[in-house]
């Protein structure tokens, strides 16, 4: 069995998508569960590529094929997971700010997030400060990512975590933010709680902000 899933992680960290599904299929046919399919096979491959792109070891599209290979063999397991355990580390709504139609580095944080076991919620592109409230209040995450890649668009992050605060909801959520001109200066300035420089690192922190909330 361990075979089997080592062979699931390299096939996933070698982003051959048709291999993976069908050695989750193979696992599946055999009768392990999809929960260990996850754990064991597909995450532990996601985990290797988080480190190799922290590293520099590997490059955004070798990491969005990982991501295709990860979302073909997801597929075929969500039916059989039940909504707890797919969302472990529980649920994150990510979205870009208002204005800004940026999302390539969004959807890759997005799908690592969601590789790492959060349960995802994508708004998309050019959402306002009001559809992140919104938002908080339908899914009640544990964490909100917001993403701008222009510069004209970063106030646009502080005027959502305002009204966050003016919507007295503020305190129930953990906020984060990133996109190419954002720093870790500019998400202390505006009073957000983590910054993620890259998928990889958005995922680490996302891990720490769960741990600290679940306390
Ligand atoms: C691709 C691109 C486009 C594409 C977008 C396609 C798409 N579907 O996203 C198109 C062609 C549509 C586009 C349009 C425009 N663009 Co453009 N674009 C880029 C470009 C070349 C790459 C961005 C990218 O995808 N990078 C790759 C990803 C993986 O990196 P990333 O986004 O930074 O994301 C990583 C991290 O930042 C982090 N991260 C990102 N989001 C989040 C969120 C959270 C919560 C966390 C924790 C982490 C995190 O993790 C990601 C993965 O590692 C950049 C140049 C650049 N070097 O950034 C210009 C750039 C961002 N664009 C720019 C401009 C000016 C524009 C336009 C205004 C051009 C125009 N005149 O129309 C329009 C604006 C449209 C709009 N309203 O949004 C400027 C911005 C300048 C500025 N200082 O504001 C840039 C910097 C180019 C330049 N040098 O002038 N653009």
């Amino acid at each position: 069995m361990e075979e089997l899933f080592e062979k699931m992680a390299e096939a996933l960290i070698a982003g051959k998508q048709d291999e993976v599904k069908k050695l989750s299929q193979d696992a599946l046919d055999k009768g392990i569960a999809a929960k260990q399919i996850l754990d064991k096979g597909l995450l532990a491959g996601m985990d290797v590529v988080g480190k190799r792109f922290k590293a520099g070891d590997m490059f955004i599209p070798e990491v969005l094929l990982c991501a295709r290979c990860m979302h073909g063999a997801m597929d075929i397991l969500k039916p059989l997971l039940s909504e707890s355990d797919a969302a472990g580390a529980g649920t994150y709504v990510i979205g870009t700010v208002e204005g800004d139609l940026h999302d390539i580095g969004k959807n890759l944080v997005s799908m690592m997030l969601q590789g790492a076991g959060f349960k995802v919620v994508d708004l998309g592109t050019n959402i306002t400060a009001a559809q992140f409230v919104d938002a908080v209040k339908t899914h009640k995450p544990k964490i909100i990512g917001m993403s701008a890649l222009l510069t004209t668009t970063m106030p646009k992050m502080e005027q959502t975590i305002a009204a966050l605060k003016e919507a007295g909801i503020r305190d129930q959520v953990k906020i984060m933010a990133g996109g190419a001109p954002v720093t870790q200066d500019f998400v202390d300035k505006i009073g957000a709680d983590a910054y993620g420089a890259n998928a990889a690192s958005a995922v680490d922190k996302a891990k720490e902000l769960v741990a600290y909330t679940s306390v």
